[in-house]
């Protein structure tokens, strides 16, 4: 770290963003003090978001975490004293030792998310050391499995359209996707398409900024896109827009699905979405003469009881005009070709039970109470489920259990950590060296520490590594170096894009874009490809899941005709907000005056119903708890729905209770995905 006082030095944004920002980051005295876009990453183009760019306050934020702590206060009342490392690996391993041996290591569960997306410190050393303890898995299904495994079904690959060439796109619909606020990089590609004559449709629940910003809106009610994407196809059929030819050579299933299409004509798709008929024949029209059309499928609109279906739906649209043949066109979720090998990376293989149990990361309230035999220690590191998970009073009160034994690791006190017994202090990802790959645009990346790790903070891979020496483990993989690691990223003999990526051109560059030569992306592949696109799917047939796409009714909640409980008539929907990610920056004071505070968008014909005013203070509530926060009224939401931007830090709720309090941890229809959105409420004035 020795050199000039102030440099320019290169890193990558780690946050759970599909964007992947090449950063500038500007180094004085060992400190961060300024963060840019790299104005040379073909993607990042010199731009990112409000966000990132107050990344020194959280590197150098005053209540970052520096020492390990122990807890002296109750559980959750957040008072700990300061120990050493020592000490605390000290009691980490003799917990673990005596556990593994009174009760089996199942006992032990690790519990992790992507607050960090470097594959050296999450999905490498930590694996290996959670599979050779013979820990009880984790299913990581928060964000997006439900749609991914929608997708798949119809597509049968992940998605395999290069970003890059959506400047081609010629009409484009954002389908349930927030993209000014969580995917910028899209919008900035989008632009340029527009230059060239592209027209932009939103499909949302909510007038957002996206909203405002495309040439049209289009608002739907929660969890009836499926519905919407058939009564769609539905008007392609009717008046002969489909691409016959593109049909019978690439896709399975079409006579199936056309007698299927028949029961959704406009008129009762309209009393399901709320989107009147003729906009849905308008849409229908102009799909099919976009040239190319192109969806771009959010996450959003799959955080539902049918989101794998309403994804699985809408991926069959494309097929029917043909779309996929022009570059630009199609749809687009996110990319799977930048997949490594696991086996290598995350060494399940050394499970000593291969068949030991595993828990759905969205189940966490029922892991920890109710799991037979329970569960003894939590390990909880690159994620904060006291806020994010959902039916949060569960959580709550499983972190509460006097009896168990929770370590956090984090680079701050959250709030899952105030019911920790140990919390350990992490470092940023500016203090690391970390390989990074996008689950949206094609490029990998390298980044090395800028500052020196802040106080004693370790990283996730020192960590570990640390641990896996003190309990013992002796097989090389707890050898390997952060280079080792980067190395058998990039070694994947299964992925054509990873053909010859070699590791000194990404160190010498910094960056470097998958291979395409081999296999390439949509429309190529669309014609070297055996696999055909699955309108009527077998595997799903197997699965015990209808093979045919559809509309299914939400669990709980209303669409715009039907209400399903008369004591919580409006469907709660709380996405995330523009200044924070998830809940990482959800401390930054800047970034919370932006916000404003936690507050609830609502119909002013719902607000009137209930007496309601702008910016009176509300209980929201359902089976599940009540959450207190202010009202918005608002005609961006519709009648029947409310809107809860960001998951903001628990504290910042008048009464500590955060949004997912209301949130059912049902698992969707598809990947046990989550249905943070499919949540029915009441609201009060408090
Ligand atoms: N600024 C910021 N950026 C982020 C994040 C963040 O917290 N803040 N989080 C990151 C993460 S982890 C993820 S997964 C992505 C998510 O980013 P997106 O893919 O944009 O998904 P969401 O923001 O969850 O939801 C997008 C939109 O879906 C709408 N929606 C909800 N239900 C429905 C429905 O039934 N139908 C339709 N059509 N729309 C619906 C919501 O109103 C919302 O506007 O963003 C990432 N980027
Ligand atoms: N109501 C509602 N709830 C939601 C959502 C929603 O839209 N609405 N979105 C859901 C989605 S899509 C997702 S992906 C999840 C995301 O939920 P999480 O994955 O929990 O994301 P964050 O809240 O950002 O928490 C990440 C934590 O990791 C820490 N961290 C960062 N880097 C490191 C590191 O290197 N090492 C360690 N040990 N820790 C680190 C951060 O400081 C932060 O506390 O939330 C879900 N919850
Ligand atoms: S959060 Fe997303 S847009 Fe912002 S810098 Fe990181 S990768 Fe880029
Ligand atoms: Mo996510």
């Amino acid at each position: 770290m020795n050199g000039p006082v102030r440099q320019t030095l290169r890193s990558v944004c780690p946050l759970d963003c599909p964007d992947t920002c090449g950063l500038h980051v500007t180094v004085e005295n060992e400190k961060v003090t300024r963060v840019t876009g790299d104005p040379e990453h073909p993607i990042t183009q010199g731009a990112i978001c409000h966000k990132v760019r107050h990344y020194p306050s959280r590197v150098h934020h005053p209540e970052r975490l520096l020492h390990p702590l122990k807890r002296t206060g109750r559980k959750g009342e957040g008072r700990f004293e300061r120990i050493s490392w020592d000490e605390a690996l000290d009691i980490i391993v003799r917990r673990f030792k005596e556990t593994r041996e009174m009760y089996g290591a199942e006992a032990i569960l690790p519990y992790s998310y992507y607050g960090n997306m470097g594959i050296v410190n999450n999905g490498s050393m930590d694996r290996r050391f959670f599979h050779r303890l013979g820990a009880s898995r984790l299913e990581r299904t928060i964000c997006n499995t439900a749609g991914n495994q929608g997708f798949q079904y119809t597509m049968g690959i992940k998605g395999a359209i290069d970003p890059e060439d959506t400047v081609h796109s010629r009409y484009i619909w954002v389908w349930g996707g927030d993209i000014v606020s969580t995917n910028m990089h899209q919008v900035m590609l989008f632009e340029k398409a527009r230059k060239q004559g592209a027209k932009v449709v939103v499909i949302d629940v909510r007038r957002t900024w996206t909203a405002r910003w495309a040439d049209e809106f289009v608002q739907v009610y929660p969890g009836t896109d499926a519905a919407l994407a058939m009564g769609i196809m539905q008007v392609l059929v009717a008046e002969n827009l489909t691409d016959e030819a593109f049909l019978q050579t690439y896709t399975t299933g079409w006579d199936a699905l056309k007698e299927r299409i028949h029961s959704y004509p406009p008129e009762k798709v309209s009393r399901i979405t709320g989107v009147d008929p003729e906009t849905i024949r308008r849409l229908a029209r102009e799909f099919a003469a976009g040239n190319p059309s192109l969806i771009r499928i959010g996450n959003g609109l799959q955080h539902h009881d049918n989101g794998g279906m309403v994804v699985r739906t809408i991926a069959c649209l494309p097929a029917l005009t043909g779309a996929w043949l022009q570059r630009g066109g199609g749809a687009l979720k996110e990319n799977g070709l930048s997949f490594v090998d696991k086996e290598k990376l995350e060494r399940p293989d050394l499970l000593p039970d291969p068949n030991v149990r595993s828990f759905n990361m969205i189940q966490l309230g029922d892991a920890l109470l109710e799991a037979d035999p329970p569960v003894r220690c939590l390990f909880v590191y690159n994620t904060n489920p006291a806020a994010v998970a959902p039916s949060q009073d569960k959580v709550v009160r499983g972190l509460k259990r006097e009896d168990l034994f929770t370590v956090v690791h984090d680079l701050f006190v959250t709030e899952t950590a105030k019911y920790a017994d140990l919390v350990l202090p992490a470092t940023s990802h500016m203090e690391n060296w970390d390989v990074y790959k996008s689950y949206w645009h094609l490029y990998i990346q390298m980044a090395r520490p800028v500052i020196p790790p802040q106080g004693e903070s370790w990283s996730n891979y020192r960590l570990f590594r640390t641990l896996a020496k003190r309990m013992g483990f002796t097989e090389s993989c707890f050898d390997d170096s952060p280079e080792e690691i980067i190395r058998q990223v990039l070694d994947n003999p299964s992925n054509p894009y990873m053909d010859g990526l070699s590791f000194e051109e990404l160190e010498r560059k910094g960056i470097i874009k998958l291979n395409l030569s081999k296999a390439g992306v949509f429309p190529e592949l669309l014609q070297t490809r055996t696999e055909k696109i699955a309108l009527y799917s077998e595997s799903m047939k197997r699965q015990g899941l209808d093979p045919l796409p559809g509309h299914v009714p939400l669990k709980e909640g209303r669409d715009a005709q039907t209400c399903l409980d008369a004591d919580h008539p409006l469907m709660l929907i709380s996405p995330p907000n523009h200044q924070f990610l998830n809940t990482s920056m959800g401390n930054i004071e800047k970034l919370k005056k932006m916000e404003k505070q936690p507050q609830v968008e609502i119909h002013p014909q719902d607000a009137m119903d209930r007496n309601i005013r702008d910016g009176d203070l509300v209980s929201v509530f359902n089976r599940r708890s009540t959450v207190h926060l202010h009202a918005k009224v608002t005609e961006d939401v519709p009648p029947g729905v409310i809107v809860s931007p960001g998951v903001w830090w628990p504290e910042a709720y008048p009464d500590g209770k955060g949004i997912n309090a209301l949130t059912p941890d049902r698992e969707a229809d598809m990947g046990g995905g989550a249905v943070f959105f499919s949540t029915a409420v009441q609201v009060k004035k408090s």
